[in-house]
């Protein structure tokens, strides 16, 4: 997205500067609207991150936790059937719940990710489901129910981090939470342009929507104690392509700097 065209797509979603733009004389020219409305909703507090500091926009920020599945945290799911150590999930399940809580008592928007197919299969593509030969496979019954199905036990959101009622929760068949969803049209809807990243894994499903978000013009900043993977040199890698070449995919950050400015709102 251009840096015009990012204007025009701030311009056409933001709630908070229509407000703007109605204090803008009828006569302003498009492009003084939109440079109008890039300076009302570029401002807010400053979260410390590299490769530079982010400016949390607040009307415009939700926080998206990436499938934070039984499936991928617990044993007897499907990152367990593909042989890793699921333990090491555990880590940023503390750290994600109380950027959650904070998220939740400024009344900022938390997004919820599922990797999961339906029970029939038909959003199950063959090559994903014979990748690895392994023993139990996507659709096969496990300890927790059929291996990432939606609907069973292991495709659920662990209840340290379960979505509020009022919460936008969506399955995707995809690594990425853009791939055969409507979340590119849910935050169009609700003029969010920045996006704050945890969960799971960091190499894979995290680092492929972040990448996708990139791509559609949002600004992304992951927290690094809020997402693990399976392979700690996989993370670390990770979180050095995202902040590489002057954030060319976006920012990283600790929770505590991003509660930090969270607490530092009104
Ligand atoms: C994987 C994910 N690792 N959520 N999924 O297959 O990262």
């Amino acid at each position: 997205m251009s840096r015009f065209d990012r204007r025009e797509f701030l311009g056409s979603t933001a709630a908070a500067a229509g407000m703007a733009v109605g204090a803008l004389g009828a006569g302003e020219s498009r492009a003084a609207r939109a440079e109008f409305i890039t300076l009302a909703v570029g401002k807010g507090p400053l979260i410390s991150a590299r490769p530079y500091d982010f400016v949390l926009d607040p009307g415009h920020v939700a926080l998206v936790c990436i499938d934070m599945q039984a499936d991928f945290s617990k044993p007897g799911g499907f990152g367990a059937s593909l042989g890793n150590d699921v333990s090491l999930i555990a880590p940023c399940i503390p750290v994600i719940a109380k950027l959650q809580r904070a998220f939740r008592e400024h009344r900022l928007p938390v997004i919820h990710t599922k990797e999961c197919h339906r029970p029939d299969l038909s959003d199950l593509p063959t090559s994903k489901r014979e990748r690895g030969h392994l023993k139990l496979k996507i659709g096969d019954k496990g300890p927790m129910g059929r291996i990432l199905i939606d609907g069973e036990i292991g495709s659920d959101i662990i209840p340290e981090l379960k979505p509020f009622p009022d919460e936008y929760l969506l399955n995707k068949p995809g690594k990425g939470a853009f791939y055969a969803t409507g979340l590119h049209e849910y935050l169009k809807r609700r003029a969010i342009t920045q996006l704050i990243f945890t969960g799971a894994t960091t190499e894979v499903c995290v680092q492929t929507t972040m990448r996708e978000a990139n791509d559609r013009g949002y600004d992304c900043l992951l927290v690094e104690d809020g997402t693990e993977s399976y392979f700690p040199e996989f993370k670390k890698a990770a979180i050095e392509m995202i902040v590489a070449q002057g954030g060319i995919v976006g920012w990283a950050s600790t929770s505590e700097k991003v509660l930090a400015a969270i607490d530092a709102l009104p």
